[in-house]
């Protein structure tokens, strides 16, 4: 490796804690929304997550987003030794709680992606909550099998 290609990487890495990002809408705080790496017509997920720092407690109701034909609020249920997602028809934040969407758990699905989802692109995402209102926020793509454990099947 030259020194050229190692200042690289060094840069590189220096610059991956800026990936993380967030977003407010009134009382709710939305920390690093992030999806797989995945093909044009497979199915995505958006994990995130949900600070609600208010004294009231909100709701994330809906979702939208133009890269996915339709996008739905989902949880994991254990079925003997199967996972399988159900939707729900919201996610409740409790005033002064954090929700964790991740794999294996609560998600906002994307059904039938209109484009690729590319490693280090951004996505936009909707997010409508019941109290704080409408925010848009970007998802940071990550490789395909970033932070194991969600295997998706309907
Ligand atoms: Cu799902």
């Amino acid at each position: 490796m030259t020194r050229r290609s190692l200042l690289a990487a060094a840069a590189v890495l220096v610059a991956l804690p800026a990936a993380a990002h967030d977003y407010t809408a009134g009382d709710i705080h939305i920390g690093h929304p992030w999806t797989r790496a995945a093909a044009a017509g497979a199915n995505g997920a958006a994990f995130m997550r949900l600070t609600n720092g208010g004294a009231q407690p909100d709701r994330l109701i809906a979702a939208a987003s133009p890269v996915a034909r339709v996008v739905e609020l989902h949880t994991h249920i254990r079925e003997g030794e199967v996972m399988r997602m159900r939707p729900v028809p919201d996610i409740p934040v409790p005033a002064g709680q954090t929700v964790e969407l991740r794999p294996g758990g609560l998600h906002v699905m994307l059904i039938g992606l209109t484009a690729p989802l590319v490693e280090g692109a951004r996505v936009p995402l909707t997010l409508r909550f019941e109290r704080a209102g409408e925010v848009q926020v970007e998802l940071a793509v990550e490789a395909a099998g970033a932070r194991g454990a969600g295997h998706h099947r309907h």
